[in-house]
Order: structure tokens, then sequence, then C-alpha cells
């Protein structure tokens, strides 16, 4: 098994291959996951649209990032490619890292063709001659697969010179994480592509003006390329047919914890949590994480809520809870994460997050008196407040959240003290 494998030290390559097969387990597929566009397609159809055309048809989309933040995919494109400069560069995010997110592997196990068509396409848009993958470091496994894709694409004419015997050039390159969480965040990722160690950047400027090596760079999302290729082939409104007024489309979302069917599933914007629990055979539901450590807990009496900007935002993690888990436990789990993945550069966050991981572990195990609940929430506050990049800025709101709607389960844990009365407490120290 695993253990043995890695404990006898068996070089990576002479590791048995089913433990690189990967389960893709798709459930529910809509819009996109249905079926992937034909390779070339999405940029035979820009090019006979036109590009400027093409642009506009993904404003039309209302295609927004979805890596979680949501911003427009279209006005993103334009300020990198209306930003001066002699080159530019496209980037895919795939250093999926987030607990709970596994849509991406997915997406580039059984979609990567049409990723790199999405990438190709941003490259055309804004033009760009050269691009990256940036591969989470535990996906070492596809690489040869991907390469091959990349190979396949350049014999086709569809990456290289002369794109589809255009004047267009662009190619692309993988580029392995080492294991950072902190490494996707855009900032960092670009500055572990220049070769050196993954700390966040102060943002502005954002990366499409000046991004890697400091020249105009997109940087986006694995399913958003794959989005826009599909867009480039169906037409904004497609998409746009699909989910609310301010997120358009659907989200590939990776659904694990307690149900009877985890998986990849894809719904339209605007679902509603209830909807997306029952599917996947959840029962006896305490509460669902949605958007990872950093999003939010919905407990049961939210399930009405949908997944949507402009309700429940996610980069694709959904995580089931049922009435067996204890909240706490989660919220210990997260909080140690956090202070594992701090990247160190600034006190706040570095110290901070050991802090607050020792400060809760402190109350979760029943040592914590009153005060320590105080100076527990203090600490939030202070690392929420004054870390340089998003990950300390969210490293508290696990403890935080629980700490506004569940303030007993934390009450509870605190260490019985009882006085009796007319206990000398002068004469016992003596
Ligand atoms: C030009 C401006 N560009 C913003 C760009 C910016 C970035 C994007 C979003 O991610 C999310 C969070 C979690 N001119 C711009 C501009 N941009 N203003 O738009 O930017 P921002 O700053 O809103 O968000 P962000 O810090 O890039 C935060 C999610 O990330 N997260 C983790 C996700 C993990 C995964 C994974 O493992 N796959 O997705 C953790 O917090 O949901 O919403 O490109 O440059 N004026
Ligand atoms: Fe690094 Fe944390 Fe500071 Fe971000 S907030 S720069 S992860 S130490």
């Amino acid at each position: 098994d695993m253990a043995v494998l890695i404990e006898q030290a068996v070089p990576l390559s002479e590791w048995p291959a089913e433990f690189f097969q990967v389960s893709d387990n798709i459930q529910r597929p809509g819009l996109l996951l249905q079926q992937a566009i034909a390779p070339g397609s999405g940029l035979t159809r820009a090019l006979a649209r036109g590009l400027k055309e093409t642009l506009t048809e993904i404003e039309k989309s209302g295609l927004r990032g979805r890596g979680g933040a949501g911003f427009s995919t279209a006005m993103k494109w334009r300020f990198c490619a209306e930003a001066q400069s002699d080159r530019r560069y496209v980037v895919c995010n795939a250093d999926e890292g987030e607990p709970g997110t596994f849509k991406d592997r997915v997406l580039l196990n059984s979609y990567a063709d049409q990723v790199f068509e999405g990438m190709t396409l941003c490259a055309a848009l804004i033009g760009a001659e050269q691009g990256y993958l940036y591969l989470r470091g535990e996906y070492r496994h596809l690489e040869d697969k991907l390469q091959k894709i990349l190979q396949q694409r350049r014999d086709d004419g569809l990456l290289g010179q002369n794109i589809l015997g255009q004047e267009l050039n662009f190619d692309i390159e993988i580029c392995m994480g080492a294991g950072a969480y902190i490494c996707g965040e855009e900032s960092a990722l670009i500055e572990s592509l220049e070769g050196k160690c993954g700390i966040p950047r102060n943002r502005p400027p954002y990366p499409v003006t000046q991004g890697y090596l400091h020249k105009p760079t997109v940087v986006n999302n694995v399913e958003t390329f794959m989005a826009a290729a599909a867009i480039a082939v169906n037409g904004g409104d497609w998409f746009k047919g699909a989910g609310t007024e301010r997120s358009a489309g659907s989200k590939i979302l990776s659904i694990s914890g307690d149900c009877a069917k985890p998986g990849i599933y894809e719904y339209p914007f605007g679902v509603a949590i209830k909807q997306i629990l029952s599917d996947c055979g959840a029962v006896d539901v305490q509460g669902v994480q949605v958007g990872g450590p950093s999003g939010s807990f919905i407990s049961d009496q939210e399930l009405e809520r949908q997944l949507a900007f402009e309700d429940l935002a996610t980069g694709g993690s959904f995580i089931v809870f049922n009435n067996s888990r204890h909240v706490l436990d989660v919220v210990k789990n997260f909080t140690h994460f956090f202070a594992h993945e701090s990247c160190g550069f600034c006190t706040p966050c570095r110290v901070g997050t050991s802090l607050l991981k020792k400060q809760l572990d402190k109350i979760v195990d029943g040592h914590g008196s009153a005060g320590d609940v105080a100076a527990l929430e203090e600490l939030c506050q202070l690392v929420k407040n004054y870390s340089h990049c998003g990950l300390g800025q969210t490293a508290a709101n696990p403890v935080l959240t629980t700490l506004q709607r569940y303030p007993e389960l934390y009450q509870r844990q605190l260490k019985k003290i009882s006085y009796e009365p007319g206990f000398d407490l002068d004469g016992a120290l003596e």
C-alpha cells in the first residue's frame, strides 16, 4: 500500500499504475461537463467571429472568475490587453490547495484540452505569446498526460508558431508547485513562477498590469479558462441562460464529507444548498462548509440559501458535516491548517496563527477560563486586521464566525472552577 511504497522509498516512476488512476466520479454534469468542446473549435470560432467581438461575447456571457472571488473575466482580459507593454503572459492557476477542493484535478484529468484552448484563446485576445500552467505539486501524476495533450495540440497546429495558419504564436509550459498552499494566491504564484519564494506581493498593482516578470499577466482558475473556451464556441447568451443575474452560468463543485455520493457536481448558480444536499445523499446534516476554511459554515437553519456570488460564493469547496461531528473539531482542523500554511513573511500571521492555534487548543481541550475566550477573540482581530495577505486576513474566520454564532460551544469547554464559600485563599497560599 501507499505507506509501504513511501517507507521503502520506491522511486515514483516505479509505482504501480493504479496509484495514478484518478477516479473522476462526475455526478450531475451540466453546461460545461456534459461535453467537452472539440479541440480547436473555440479558437476557430473566435477567429471567424473576430477577436474583439469574441471578447465582447465573453463580456456578454457575464463570466466571473471561478477561483472564488468572482472578478469579471472580460474586464480582467481587457485591462491586461490595454496595459502598455512589449510582452504579456497567460497563467492558469492549477495550484488547487483549498481543503475540500478537488474539481480542478478532475477538470485537468478529463478536460485538459479545453483548458489549454481557453488559455490560447486568452492569449489571442490579449496578445500573449507565452503561457504557464502552474500545477499543484501533489498533482504530479497528471504531468505526463498533460504534456502529451500539449504536444498533440502543437502537432495539430493549435499551439506554437502560426496557430491555425494565422499570425498567432503561443505556447504553454507546465510549472510544478512544491506543496505550499500560499502559492495559490496569485501574486505568490507569480513569485514562485519567477523562481523565488512564494511570498505574496502587495496588490495593487494587480497582475494585469504588473504580473510575471512585472509584465501584464492574466491569472485565472482552471475552470475559468475552460468556461471561456466553451463561450467562444456557444456564445455569451448560451452561458448567461443559466444562473442568476449577477452569477451567470454554472459552478463546478467538489462535494465531500458526510454524504453518500461525494464527487464533482455541476450546478447552475442560484441552486439552493438544500437541493445539493439532497442530490449528494446527505442526511442528518448539521451544517455545510461552503468555500473552504475561509468561507462560510452554513447551519441546518439556513439550507434555503443559494450558491451565487450574491449569497454564498465558493471556489468549489462544499464539505458536509452530519450531527456526529463536533463543530469545534472542524474549527481546530482549519486553524491548524492555516498555522501550518502561513508563509512566515509577516509577523501578525506567522506568530498570530500559531498563537491562535495554541489558544484554541487550550479552550477546546478543557483548560481555558472565561478570560481565554476574550483573549482568543482579540487575537483573531489582530491576525485579521494586520496580516499582509488574504491567508492571514481570513485565517481567523473559522474561529470568529463560530464564536459569533455558537458562543455556547466555547463556554461549554471552559474549565469548571468553583469556589467554596468561606474558603480562605490567603491562608491556602501560606
Ligand atoms: C485588476 C483590479 N484586477 C481584483 C483581480 C485580482 C484577482 C481577482 C480576484 O482571491 C479568493 C477568495 C476565496 N484591477 C482588480 C483586479 N482584480 N481587483 O481579480 O481578486 P481578489 O483580490 O478579489 O481575490 P483573490 O485574493 O485573488 C481570493 C479564494 O480565493 N480562496 C482560495 C481559493 C482556493 C482555490 C483552490 O484551491 N483552487 O480556489 C481563499 O481565500 O474564495 O474569494 O485575479 O488580480 N482593480
Ligand atoms: Fe505570509 Fe501569512 Fe503574511 Fe500572507 S498573511 S504574507 S501567508 S505570513
